[in-house]
Order: structure tokens, then C-alpha cells, then sequence
């Protein structure tokens, strides 16, 4: 199937340009001006294309080309396009901006697939806006209701419901919620993110599960005061504790006997952060993942065991708030086969791996059989502006994607 690729890496340009801070870094939070900007911009696309369109009450959209029977579940695609500060233009973005170029060929190849094919845009995959990454896929799956999601509220206590409606996103809630019968099949398209098919110079990754993430958000409260005036017996200093507890979250990793483990502290505001100031409060955000449950779920106990002992010995006061502690996911066997017959059938190289980094296949994947495809990362950077995929690389992954998804649709 012809991808048109300059087409496509013209618009990953384009969409890159929506961004809060300059190139080659790309900030685009959800609900922000650069997100609405670049929504605006991506309906065009879609309203060009000749696809149909809907949004619902938290900007999940909705992209689909017709089949001939389309009261049968739908196959779909899809991914994101918010980014995390500072980060790349690839990221999310090759699995949607790829998934239109591939409902576009197929279109205008003149193929009439069976099924519909649908190309979501999910909302917030990032964790940047309210601390809880996939709202838009966890939502879909049922994970989290009308009334969790009202609730939320950012750093700036903004809460969802007055941005989602400033961002023109007035439908209820309670109509986010997808079922089971909705979908044949969902495949994803996305960056590794990670350095294993450049370092065995691969074209495609098939991946077969995706990791479970868990997040810890902890606030430490000791005793401020004056930095030279103060000394150090029975100081109170949460910082000091907050660096215990970080060195014990990589050991927690290190220490788990599986390669898989990871764990890291990526937020950390201290308050009231003047140099001659003794930091009394700390908020500081943990991320813990492993692709086993039970080894995942070992270093999040070990690190809240740890958080308890520092903050009594140091007499800090604490609380430790999980903000989710999601499962991993198997990849559905028959899809796994489509995507490697089809990789096959091109001559493509290809591996099966897991996915390190969590995705909405992840919530997907409780709706229907779900599987990911991976094309390659320079020096497997992501979530820095360096962050790299070659256009011959993003057209095997869209061609490989573009004929996963008619193969399905036939079905
Ligand atoms: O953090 C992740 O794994 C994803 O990029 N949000
Ligand atoms: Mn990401
Ligand atoms: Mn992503």
C-alpha cells in the first residue's frame, strides 16, 4: 500500500510547530492554547481527507472511514499528540498522524474494507496535566467514571471540568465510556522509545505486552527556618529526607533481579526553595514500572516501606498517595499474527519485544485484542527533543499499519 510519506513528515512538521516552547523541543500540554491550536489544526486534516469526525466530552476524537457493513465492531487505530515538557515531535504523534496517512491510502487506493476503520486521538496520554497518564483511554475502558474525572484538578487547582468546557468540550462525561462491542481490533502505532531496534537494526517491533506503570505522589512536611542561623541538631529538613527516599527508589529498581525494573523520581518541588532556607515541604512524584505485576508491585511496597522509615526517623510528616497502580497487558495472539504476516509479506525486519513505556493500548486492550507496532529511535531517545525517526523508518511502520488494519477490517 503507497504511503504518501512526504505528505505525512510535512505534517509531523507542521504539528510539531503547536508547542509551548521552541524547536526542536516540543511542549504541548492538554487543554493548553498549543493543544487547541493543534487539534484545530488536525480537524482540517481530517475534514480534508474526506473522514467523518466526532468528538466527545473530554476531546477523545473520533476519525473514521466507512466500511460496507459498519454496524459490525469497528477496527481502530490511534494515539496521541499531547506532549510532556521539553520533549520530541515523534512521540504519539507517528501513531496518529501515521494512522490518517493510513485511512487516507487505504481511501484512496479505492479499497472498501468490511469493518469501519477508526483513528482515535486520544486525550492526555501524558500524566503532565493532572498526574494521571491515559485519562482519555482509561475513561474509554470504564477505569475511571464521570465523577473521578470531574474531580481532578492541576497543579494551579484549574479542575478538568472548567478546562475541558473552556477547550469546547461540553458533552457529559458519562458518555466517554465505551464497550466491549465497539471494536474488532485495536493496533497502535508508536515510537520504541527505546534502543533496541536501531542497535539490532530492525525496521518493525512487534510487541506482544506492555508494561504496568505506578505512581507514587508523597509530600514530606518537616521544619523551615533560617539556613545560617539554624544548625543542624534537630533540624527538620524534608529535602534531606525526600534524597534518602530518591536514592532508595533506584536501589528499589536496581535491587528487584529483573532487567524490566524501573523506577524513578521525575518531579520534585521544594518549598520554599530560596537558597538560605531551610526546605520545610517537599512534593516529589515517583514512577515504578516492571512488565511482571508481582515484581512491579514488590518495589512499590519497598518504597513506601522506605518513605514510612526515613520520614519516622527524621520526624517528617508524610503522605503517600497512589495515583494508579495499572496492570500490564498481553497483546491479542491472532493481531500479533496479522501484523507479522503482513511484516513478512513486505520483507521487513522485525522482532517481538515488550513495551517499556505504557500506552493507551494498555486501556484498549480491555475492550477488545490489542496489539502495538514500533519503528525504531535514534540512540532510542524519546521524551527529549532529540527524539528521531527517520521518514523511511515512519513509512514501513505506517505501510505495515496502513495493511494490519484493512487485514482486520476484511474479517
Ligand atoms: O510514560 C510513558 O510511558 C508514556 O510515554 N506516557
Ligand atoms: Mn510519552
Ligand atoms: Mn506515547
Amino acid at each position: 500500500m503507497p504511503i504518501n510519506i512526504n505528505r505525512l513528515s510535512a505534517e509531523i512538521e507542521e504539528l510539531a510547530s503547536y508547542s509551548a516552547v521552541p524547536a526542536p523541543a516540543v511542549t504541548r500540554i492538554l487543554y493548553s492554547a498549543e493543544d487547541q491550536a493543534a487539534r484545530a489544526w488536525l480537524r482540517e486534516k481530517v475534514i480534508e481527507a474526506g473522514l467523518s469526525i466526532r468528538e466527545d466530552g473530554l476531546g477523545n476524537m473520533y476519525v473514521t472511514l466507512e466500511g460496507s457493513d459498519s454496524g459490525l465492531p469497528s477496527v481502530a487505530t490511534g494515539s496521541h499528540i499531547d506532549a510532556i515538557p521539553y520533549s520530541g515531535k515523534y512521540d504519539g504523534v507517528v501513531g496518529v498522524l501515521g494512522g490518517l496517512e493510513a485511512l487516507r491510502s487505504i481511501r484512496e487506493q479505492g479499497l472498501q474494507p468490511k469493518r469501519d476503520i477508526e483513528l482515535i486521538l486520544f486525550t492526555s496520554e501524558e500524566p503532565t496535566r493532572f498526574g494521571l497518564g491515559c485519562l482519555g483511554s482509561r475513561a474509554m475502558a470504564g477505569n475511571l467514571s464521570a465523577a473521578d474525572l470531574a474531580a481532578l484538578t492541576d497543579a494551579d487547582g484549574n479542575d478538568l471540568e472548567s478546562l475541558r468546557k473552556q477547550a469546547g468540550f461540553t458533552q457529559p462525561l458519562d458518555k466517554v465510556q465505551l464497550s466491549t462491542v465497539n471494536y474488532h481490533a485495536f493496533v497502535e502505532l508508536h515510537i520504541e522509545q527505546g534502543p533496541r531496534l536501531e542497535r539490532d537494526k530492525l525496521d518493525i517491533g512487534i510487541v506482544t505486552s506492555i508494561a504496568a506503570p505506578a505512581t507514587l505522589r508523597v509530600t514530606l512536611k518537616g521544619d523551615g527556618g533560617h539556613a545560617g542561623a539554624t544548625l543542624m541538631p534537630g533540624r527538620r529538613d524534608a529535602l534531606v529526607a525526600a534524597s534518602e527516599i530518591v536514592l532508595d527508589v533506584e536501589k528499589a529498581a536496581q535491587d528487584s533481579g529483573s532487567p524490566d525494573s524501573v523506577a524513578t523520581v521525575g518531579l520534585m518541588q521544594v518549598h520554599p526553595g530560596a537558597v538560605n532556607s531551610i526546605p520545610s515541604d517537599v512534593l516529589m512524584e515517583i514512577d515504578i514500572r516492571d512488565t511482571q505485576l508481582a515484581t512491579r508491585d514488590g518495589m512499590v511496597a519497598r518504597i513506601q516501606q522506605t518513605i514510612a522509615d526515613v520520614c519516622e526517623r527524621r520526624n517528617i510528616g508524610v503522605t503517600v498517595e497512589v495515583l494508579n497502580m495499572d496492570a500490564p497487558c498481553q497483546c491479542g495472539s491472532q493481531i500479533l499474527e496479522t501484523i507479522e504476516s503482513v511484516t513478512k509479506d513486505k520483507g521487513y525486519s522485525y522482532k517481538t519485544l515488550v513495551s517499556r513505556a505504557y500506552h493507551d493500548a494498555l486501556f484498549m486492550a480491555q475492550l477488545c485484542p490489542t496489539a502495538m507496532i514500533f519503528v525504531p529511535s535514534e540512540n532510542g531517545y524519546s521524551h527529549r527533543p532529540e527524539e528521531f525517526t527517520a521518514a523511511a523508518e515512519i513509512e514501513k511502520g505506517v505501510e505495515v499499519l496502513a495493511e494490519t488494519l484493512c487485514s482486520l477490517a476484511m474479517q
